[in-house]
C-alpha cells in the first residue's frame, strides 16, 4: 500500500515511525511523511528519524487521489477537502475524546467544562474531528493537571491507540462507532479566553480551573493589562501534589 502521513507534530512523527519499524511494517508498505509547508521547524529538523517533505493539502489534494491508498493525519494543521476524504480513506489521530470538545486544544476546554478528555482515532469525514470512531482512550484529568500535563497524558494515549490499532487499520479489519455530535471549539474560542477580565467575579475553584487550563509550559496564554504601564502581564499556574508516603 502507498500510505501518506501528514503531521505537524514531532512527537507523533517520531512515535509513529518507531511503531512501523517495531511492527516491521516499514518494508511491507510505502510510507511518505509530510508536514504543512508553514511548519519550518519540522521541515528543518535534522533529528527526525525519517525524511519529511512539505505538502499543501488544499491546493495539491487532487494529486493524492489515486496515488495513496490511505492517509493519516497526525495533528495536521490543514483541513482535508471533502473530495479528498470521500475518495481516499483518511484517518485522524485526535487529542480529544470525541465527540466531546472536538476541534482546537480539547484538554483546555475539558479542564474548563469537565467533559471527557482523551485520544481518538477516527475516519475523517467532511466535518471537523467528526467521522466514525475506530478507537478511543479516556484520560482522566486530575485537579492538579494543567493543560500541559493533561496534554502529555493524551499524547501517550494517542501512541497507545496507534500501537493497538495500526495493523487493523492497515488490514481494514476494524469496527467503527458512529458517535453523537458533541461540541466543537475553534481557535477563536481559545483566543477569546486569553485576556483576563480583572473585574470578573468568580470562585477560587473557577479561577484555578481557568488558570490551569491556560498553563502550558512556556506558552504565554492568559494575561491581564497592567493598569500603570498598559503592558500585558502573562499568568502561568504551577500546581504540585503533596508527596505522601505512598507516592514517594
Ligand atoms: O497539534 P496540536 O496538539 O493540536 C491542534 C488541535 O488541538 C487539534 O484538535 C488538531 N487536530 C491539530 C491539528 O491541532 O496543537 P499544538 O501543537 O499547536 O499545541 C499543543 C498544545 O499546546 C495545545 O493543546 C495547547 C498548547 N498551546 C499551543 C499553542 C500554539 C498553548 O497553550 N498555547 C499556544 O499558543
Amino acid at each position: 500500500m502507498n500510505i501518506l502521513i501528514i503531521s505537524d507534530n514531532k512527537f507523533l512523527v517520531e512515535n509513529f515511525y518507531r511503531l512501523i519499524v517495531q511492527k516491521k511494517l516499514n518494508d511491507k508498505h510505502h510510507w511518505q511523511f509530510t508536514c504543512s509547508k508553514t511548519n519550518i521547524v519540522l521541515l528543518n529538523d535534522t533529528t527526525l528519524p525519517v525524511p519529511i517533505k512539505s505538502i499543501d493539502v488544499k491546493n495539491d489534494y487532487t494529486s493524492l487521489i489515486g496515488k495513496f491508498d490511505l492517509i493519516f493525519s497526525l495533528h495536521c494543521k490543514q483541513l482535508f477537502p471533502a473530495e479528498l476524504v470521500n475518495k481516499v480513506k483518511c484517518i485522524n489521530v485526535h487529542p480529544g475524546y470525541n465527540p466531546y470538545n472536538r476541534g482546537w486544544f480539547p484538554q483546555v476546554f475539558s479542564i474548563l467544562n469537565n467533559y471527557k478528555a482523551g485520544a481518538t482515532i477516527h475516519e475523517i469525514d467532511e466535518l471537523l474531528d467528526h467521522g466514525v470512531i475506530i478507537a478511543q482512550k479516556e484520560v482522566v484529568i486530575e485537579s492538579y493537571d494543567t493543560s500541559l500535563s493533561a496534554y502529555e497524558k493524551i499524547q501517550q494515549a494517542e501512541v497507545e491507540l496507534l500501537n493497538e490499532n495500526l495493523e487493523n487499520i492497515l488490514r481494514n479489519t476494524y469496527q467503527t462507532i458512529v458517535s453523537e455530535e458533541g461540541n466543537v471549539n475553534l481557535k477563536k474560542d481559545f483566543n477569546a479566553l486569553l485576556k483576563i477580565d480583572l473585574d470578573k467575579k468568580v470562585t477560587m475553584h473557577e479561577a484555578i480551573d481557568y488558570l490551569r487550563a491556560m498553563s502550558h509550559g512556556n506558552y504565554k496564554n492568559a494575561y491581564f493589562i497592567d493598569k500603570k504601564t498598559g503592558s500585558k502581564i502573562f499568568a502561568n499556574l504551577n500546581l504540585q501534589k503533596e508527596e505522601t508516603k505512598s507516592n514517594k
